[in-house]
Formats: structure tokens, C-alpha cells, sequence
């Protein structure tokens, strides 16, 4: 399979290469991002809204999920955050004139980079089956078609409902409902592609799928790993807080196959010495590791610190916390001591002195943090990648007392938050018995579909009506072509949306736009003005109220398309909901959620205390672990080195500093050097020699998997780049059509977009 690229991307002439950068942010950052925010937004309200991001009274930045700070700075927010309010609040309008003139195909062979830069979209838009066109339709038709369609289904399992993880979690909490009412459990979300592999070993180990620290706990660390994870890019406000953690005397050791910038050094533009000065240097220990090698490199951490406690009994592993709170350990013990040494080098690609040098941290460490991103999450062995993790936090009982425990760092602002509203295509019993006996109906039992399985059900025409609530799905999921099919299937696919993407272009015989406000924005309802609420990576909850005028007054809110859409197709014989006294007031959708999830009790007047409130978290808060044995539990994983056939290299498909997911803001990876350009490979220059090809040659990028089919993404730029030999990294979304769908990590079904077996091709 080829495609072709799309005609405005580069990968032209344009670009330019210069060295990677050793510091992220700084004063570069802020220029970069105020000259973003008055290109989309003018420069008055680039002020105005750039001065509301997460204060107490304004709204949750749509950025990334990591937590805000008790006391806040005037301004708390980053260059990548104000980039992503930039492009919510730009002045740039998608309304029907923009649909007469671009029929579908056209917007298909557009890049994500373009559609994006059209705007925010003002009118619901319906696209006849048959038409090449969408034509605006009011709101009422739309939800009209929503019904018909869902109607002629034979069953509700024929329909499948994505999530992506901006939603509120009122938004998210009535989508649930409407769809268990509806009859299906198929809740895909964009976690299924994240931190899937994070949930699925949390919750077997330690009993929840969530992380077990909170900001004060990196302040009070002795030791922090930052594994699998660019932040520096992606959660540029946890540079700040590794900073304070460094003042504080924490130590910082990287993993990672690059040596990403914002990791080495930090110039925080909120302090003196990061204007004028060299800044922060956050990491003292940089590894860099193979791609997928970190289950290897915590085993040998487990194998160590086991022959540690040999040496020196009683004074390296916690035998008191081991003794109370798990389960398993000998089991483990014995295998870990079996931990192979040629594994473990071959595996990392490391030196055995750079990993006793690393040991050497953690053994002085008491009270260590592991931070993980989609470094870990996306391969084959991820799920025991993160359990192994979870085994060395547990040797030194480094799981629920203060400076210590579990980090994973969310992707989406409100990821976390919308599968704790129960958007989960796997919930469990409780959950859904909780669901049933406050609403009066039998919840569906049986599991839906995640991401990948939905795909599937779509080629295969077992699904044939896909709704979107946010998200870019057609670009955010893994083999391209194979998932334009599928959509293209559908007798009907909805996209609730902020802005135009690849996914309303892609769509089914019939397809639905339906146009949303978002965070920045008022949300005046029949009730008065309405706040939503959202869950950071650390379950603290907090209301999030939008100041700016509605990008068009044709626009409804996520809580009321849902409600209307629930109202209009659920058949009335059913339990009597009442959609539009919870579309009215949000105040009545938090109140069932109070009744219906453990941790929300008083949710309406907790959650306007200042600064929210925390969640339960019982492995953090008092050592209890709700898993099937009442313990933690050790586990024994086996190693899982990724090797790769000759000639061949293992791609990992990463972020720019210019994209949020599928939406491109520019052209540029600062920190990495890349001027106007995207299609871009990094290689080792060895392997680049070993390839006979010369730095800058363009090449294919042909993956090769075992089903036959050959997938390639052509015209990517070679450069010559510090990753580890056997190693390449280019990026995502333009890269998606080499990851093989039933390429997925085991148990979490997580596509393995970090671990692609490619070769390369000059170009044709
Ligand atoms: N500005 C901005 N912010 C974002 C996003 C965005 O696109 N733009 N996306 C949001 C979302 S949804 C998410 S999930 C997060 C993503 O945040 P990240 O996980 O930081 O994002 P990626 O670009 O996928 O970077 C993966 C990092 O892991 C490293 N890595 C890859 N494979 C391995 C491995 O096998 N081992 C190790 N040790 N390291 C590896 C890569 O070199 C890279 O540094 O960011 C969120 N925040
Ligand atoms: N190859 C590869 N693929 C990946 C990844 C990877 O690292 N490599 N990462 C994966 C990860 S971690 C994730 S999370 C997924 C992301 O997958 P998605 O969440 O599906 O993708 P996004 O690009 O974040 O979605 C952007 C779109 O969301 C809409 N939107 C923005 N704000 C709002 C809002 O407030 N409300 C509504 N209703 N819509 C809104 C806009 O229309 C915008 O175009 O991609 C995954 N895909
Ligand atoms: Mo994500």
C-alpha cells in the first residue's frame, strides 16, 4: 500500500536541519508562543485569554493533563498550552460557503496541517449518502438522523462510541449513559492508544488504573525517573516542577532513546536565572536506551537491588512493606535473580557501567518517583514493562508514602477524567450496577469494543454507525488506509467537533458535523452559566468556566448535543432520564454522578472549594490495594528483547514541539532542530552509512509485519540524528499508515506505534 503525501506538506524544499537544542523553553518559548496566539487571535484577546488559563476562576487548559499548582504564577500556563488555546480561539471560521466550495474529496487529500488552519466550525453540516457534499442542516435534522440510523440497527452493538479525552466530565458521564441506555458497552477512547498499557498493569498490581503521587510528592523525592517521556515538548509546566524538585535536591535520571532537550536543561522565563541565565540542569543521569528496552533495564534493577539486600541483608528491600502489603514476592525474587546480563545489555543497548552507574542513584535513593509517558505504553510488552516498574517501587516500598510511587503522565487534559465518568468499553460490575440502580435499567454486561477491535468491526461491517465525541479519529489510529476503509464503511459516522479534520473528511455514506463550544468558551444555558469539571493526571478534580464569546451562536455545548441526541433516539419507553433538566443545569448531571461514583459524594459543593479536591487514591492514601488478592502484587514478566531482522530498523512515531496529536500548529521541532518540515527521518549516521544512504537522501519508509501487506509512507527526508543504532524516529500522524493494526501490545491492545520494524527505500 502506498499513499501519497499530501500535496501542501513538506518534505520539500523548504526545510532546514540544524542541531538539536540541549534546553528547552526560555525566552524563545514565550515569543513562540505569543507570536501563535496573535497570528489566530489578535493581540487583545491573546491577553485576555492567555491571563485565564487554569486560574481559579477561568478555564482547565486544554493542553496536557499535568496538575496546576496550589499557588499559582500569574500566568500558568506554557508555550504548548498557549498554542493549544491559540488554536481553539482562533478568529478563523469553517462555515457552510467553506463546505459549498470543498467537496469531500478535496478535503481528503488535504493535510491535517491545512484542515486545521480553516478554523473553528459554526454550523452543523449533514452530508447526504450519495452527495460529495456537506449542507448545513438544523440541529433538530441532525439529531433526527442520529435516531433513524441507530433505529434500523439490528443491534445496539452496531454502533460504536469514541471518545477523546478533552470532554468534560459531565459531558462524558451523560455520553455513558446514553450509550449503556442505548444498549452497548462500545466505548472506544483515545486511552485505548495511550495509556491503555498504564491502566492494565496499574489496576492488576496495585488495584487502580491511576498513578499514586501528587505534585508535593516529585517536590520531596530523592530520586525521579523520567522514562518514556518528552516533557520538555509535551507537559512543558512539569519541567517546572522537576525544577523545584532539583532545588530541592532530587536527583533526575532520563531514559530515552533521544536526548530530548527539554530534559537536559531547563530556562524556566518565570525566574530570573532562566531569562539571563543557563537555567536548570534538570537530568544527571541520561540513559540512553534502545527503543523498548525498559522492561530489560528495570529487571536489572530488580536483579540488583535483590543482590544488594544479599550482600547487606535488611537494608535494601523493605521487608516490613512487603511483608503487610503484597503478594507474590518470592515468585518474583526467584525470577528476577534469573534475569539474564546478555539480555539485559542487548535489550537496553546500554553499558553495564552506564546501568551500575544508574543503580548506584537508585540504591542511595529512599524515596523514589517513576514518570512515564508513551515511551513505555506503546509496544508488544508494554503491560510488563509498567508491571516491572511496579515490582521496583515495591522492593523499597516505594508506593504510598510521601516522595515515593507511581507517575504515569497523562496525555489529554481530561483523559484520566472521562474514564473514571465510566467511558470504558470494559466496566466493571460495580460500576455498571452503581449506573443501573440510579437510573432504573439493566446496564448492558457484555465488553464492547476498544479502538482497534472497532476498526476492525467497521471493515468487517459489524459496526456501521460511529460517533465522535472530540477527537481526530481517522488520524489518530494506526494503519491509515486500512481505517479510511472501515470509516468509509459506516452507513453513518458523527463527529462532535471544535475543529475541521481528517475525520470529517473520511467519512461514511452519510456523515454528521456537529459543531461544539469549547473550553475558552461561555456556556450560558436556560440554568444561568454553566462550569464543567475535569480530573488532572494526579485525581485532583476542578471546575474549568470558559470567558470567550462562542466561536458562532450556532454552536451547542458537548452536555447539550448529547443530551438531544440521547433524548431523539432513545425510544420512550425506556426509564425516564431527564435530559434536558441536565442539559439546563449541570449542577443536576454532577448530582447523579455523586450518587452514582464513589469519590464525587457532595461533588457540587466540593468542587467549588478553591482548587477542587482529590480523589481517593487508596494505595497512596493508606496502603490498601483493592486488587483480587487485597495486596500489591508482584509480578513475573518475561523479558521480552525486541529483535529486529538485518538491514531492518525499529521505528518509533513521536511528537513534534509544533502538533497537538493530529493538529499541526507549524512546521517546527525546535528542539530538535527542524525547520518547515515534517516529513522527517531521524537515523543514526551509521546506520545511514550501513544503508549506503547519505544524510538528507529522501527515502520510503516500507514497514513490514507479519499479515504480508507492505505499508508505506513515502518522501521522508534522512537526518543524521543521536538515537541509538537500530533506532529511527519520525513523526505521527503522518507515519500512522506503517502501524499495523493487529500490531498491538499485549492485554492493553494499544497499537505499537513506538516499536514498527521498517526498512528503507530511496525514494522512488
Ligand atoms: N504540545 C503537546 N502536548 C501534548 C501532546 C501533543 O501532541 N503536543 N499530546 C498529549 C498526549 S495525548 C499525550 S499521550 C502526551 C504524550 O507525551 P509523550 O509520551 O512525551 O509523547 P511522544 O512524542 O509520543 O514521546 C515519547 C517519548 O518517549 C521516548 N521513547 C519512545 N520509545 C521509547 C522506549 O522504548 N523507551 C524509552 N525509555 N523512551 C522511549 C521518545 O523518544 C519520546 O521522548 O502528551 C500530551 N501533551
Ligand atoms: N502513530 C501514533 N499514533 C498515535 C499516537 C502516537 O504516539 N503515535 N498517540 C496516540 C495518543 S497518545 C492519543 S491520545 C491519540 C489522540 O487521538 P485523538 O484524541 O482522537 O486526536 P486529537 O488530535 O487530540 O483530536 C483533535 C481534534 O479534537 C477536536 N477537539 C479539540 N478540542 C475539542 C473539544 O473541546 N471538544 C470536542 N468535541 N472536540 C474537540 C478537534 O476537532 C481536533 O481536530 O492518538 C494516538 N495515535
Ligand atoms: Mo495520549
Amino acid at each position: 500500500m502506498a499513499r501519497k503525501a499530501p500535496a501542501e506538506d513538506p518534505g520539500d524544499s523548504r526545510l532546514r536541519v540544524g542541531p538539536p537544542k540541549d534546553h528547552a523553553a526560555g525566552v524563545p518559548a514565550v515569543t513562540s508562543s505569543l507570536r501563535h496566539a496573535h497570528a489566530q487571535m489578535g493581540v487583545r484577546r491573546s491577553l485576555l485569554t492567555l491571563l485565564s488559563v487554569n486560574q481559579k476562576s477561568g478555564f482547565d487548559c486544554p493542553g496536557c493533563a499535568w496538575p496546576e499548582p496550589g499557588h499559582r504564577h500569574r500566568a500558568e500556563f506554557c508555550e504548548n498550552g498557549a498554542k493549544a488555546v491559540a488554536e481553539e480561539a482562533t478568529l478563523r471560521r469553517v462555515g457552510p460557503s467553506f463546505f459549498a466550495e470543498h467537496p469531500l474529496a478535496d478535503l481528503a487529500a488535504r493535510s491535517d496541517y491545512w484542515l486545521g488552519r480553516q478554523g473553528r466550525l459554526t454550523h452543523p453540516m449533514y452530508r447526504p449518502a450519495g452527495s460529495d457534499h456537506y449542507r448545513p442542516v438544523s440541529w433538530d435534522e441532525a439529531f433526527a438522523v442520529v435516531a433513524r440510523e441507530l433505529r434500523t440497527l439490528d443491534s445496539p452493538d452496531e454502533a460504536a462510541f469514541y471518545t477523546s479525552g478533552r470532554a468534560s466530565n459531565e459531558a462524558a458521564f451523560v455520553y455513558q449513559l446514553f450509550v449503556r441506555l442505548l444498549g452497548t458497552n462500545n466505548l472506544p477512547d483515545c486511552s485505548n492508544m495511550c495509556h491503555e498499557s498504564s491502566g492494565s498493569a496499574l489496576t492488576e498490581t496495585i488495584g487502580i488504573g491511576k498513578g499514586s503521587v501528587r505534585l508535593e510528592d516529585l517536590y520531596e523525592a530523592d530520586l525521579i525517573l523520567v522514562v518514556g517521556q518528552n516533557p520538555g515538548t509535551n507537559h512543558p509546566r512539569m519541567l517546572s516542577a522537576l525544577e523545584t524538585a532539583k532545588d530541592r535536591g532530587a536527583r533526575i535520571i532520563s531514559v530515552n532513546p533521544l536526548p530530548e532537550a527539554g530534559l537536559l536543561r531547563f530556562k524556566n522565563p518565570q525566574r530570573p536565572s532562566g531569562v539571563l541565565g543557563g537555567g536548570t540542569r534538570l537530568t544527571d543521569l541520561f540513559l540512553q536506551i534502545r527503543l523498548g528496552g525498559d522492561q530489560a533495564l528495570f529487571q536489572a534493577f530488580n536483579r540488583m537491588l535483590l543482590e544488594a539486600e544479599d550482600d547487606a541483608p535488611g537494608t535494601v528491600v523493605d521487608h516490613d512493606f512487603i511483608t503487610a502489603h503484597t503478594h507474590g514476592f518470592e515468585d518474583f525474587a526467584d525470577w528476577a535473580r534469573k534475569t539474564s546480563w546478555d539480555d539485559v545489555l542487548e535489550a537496553t543497548g546500554l553499558s553495564a557501567r552506564e546501568i551500575r552507574e544508574a543503580f548506584q542513584e537508585v540504591l542511595a535513593a529512599e524515596k523514589i518517583v517513576v514518570c512515564w509517558a508513551m515511551g513505555l505504553t506503546q509496544h508488544r510488552h508494554s503491560v510488563p514493562t509498567i508491571r516491572e516498574v511496579v515490582n521496583f517501587l515495591l522492593l523499597r516500598g516505594n508506593i504510598g508514602r510521601p516522595g515515593a510511587g507511581l507517575c504515569p503522565v497523562r496525555g489529554h487534559s481530561n483523559v484520566q477524567g472521562d474514564r473514571t465518568m465510566g467511558i470504558y468499553e470494559k466496566p466493571d460490575a460495580a460500576f455498571l450496577d452503581a449506573l443501573g440502580a440510579e437510573f432504573g435499567f439493566e446496564p448492558p454486561r457484555p465488553h464492547g469494543h476498544d479502538a482497534v477491535d472497532t476498526i476492525r468491526a467497521m471493515r468487517d461491517g459489524r459496526v456501521r454507525v460511529f460517533v465522535a465525541l472530540g477527537g481526530n479519529f481517522v488520524s489518530a489510529a494506526p494503519d491509515t488506509d486500512l481505517t479510511e476503509r472501515a470509516l468509509r464503511n459506516c452507513e453513518l459516522t458523527v463527529q462532535i467537533s471544535t475543529k475541521l479534520n481528517r475525520s470529517h473528511a473520511v467519512a461514511g455514506r452519510q456523515a454528521l458535523i456537529l459543531p461544539c463550544l469549547g473550553r475558552t468558551e461561555a456556556d450560558l444555558r436556560s440554568a444561568g452559566e454553566q462550569q464543567v469539571t475535569v480530573e488532572d493526571s494526579m485525581g485532583m478534580v476542578h471546575l474549568s468556566r470558559g470567558r470567550l464569546a462562542p466561536a458562532s451562536d450556532s454552536l451547542l455545548s458537548e452536555v447539550a448535543i448529547i443530551c438531544r441526541m440521547a433524548d431523539a433516539a432513545l425510544v420512550s419507553d425506556g426509564p425516564p432520564v431527564p435530559w434536558a433538566d441536565f442539559e439546563a443545569d449541570y449542577d443536576r448531571i454532577r448530582d447523579r454522578i455523586a450518587r452514582v461514583i464513589p469519590g464525587f459524594e457532595d461533588f457540587n459543593a466540593r468542587v467549588r472549594a478553591p482548587g477542587g479536591f482529590a480523589l481517593p487514591h487508596p494505595p497512596r492514601d493508606e496502603r490498601r490495594f483493592p486488587t483480587r488478592t487485597g495486596r500489591a502484587n508482584f509480578s513475573v514478566n518475561q523479558l521480552d528483547v525486541l529483535r529486529v531482522p538485518a538491514g531492518r530498523l525499529l521505528l518509533q512515531t513521536i511528537r513534534s514541539h509544533d502538533q497537538y496529536n493530529t493538529t499541526i500548529y507549524g512546521l517546527d521541532d525546535r528542539y530538535r532542530g527542524i525547520h518547515q518540515g515534517r516529513r522527517v527521518l531521524f537515523v543514526h549516521p551509521d546506520d545511514l552509512a550501513a544503508q549506503g544512504l547519505a544524510e538528507g537522501e529522501p527515502v520510503d519508509i516500507v514497514s513490514e509485519f507479519s499479515d504480508g501487506v507492505e505499508r508505506r509512507a513515502p518522501a521522508f527526508r534522512t537526518v543524521a540524528y543521536p538515537t541509538p543504532r537500530g533506532c529511527c524516529a519520525a513523526y505521527f500522524p503522518e507515519t500512522n499508515v506503517l502501524v499495523p493494526l493487529d500490531s498491538t501490545a499485549d492485554i492493553s491492545n494499544t497499537p505499537t506505534s513506538k516499536s514498527i520494524v521498517v526498512r528503507l527505500e530511496a525514494a522512488r
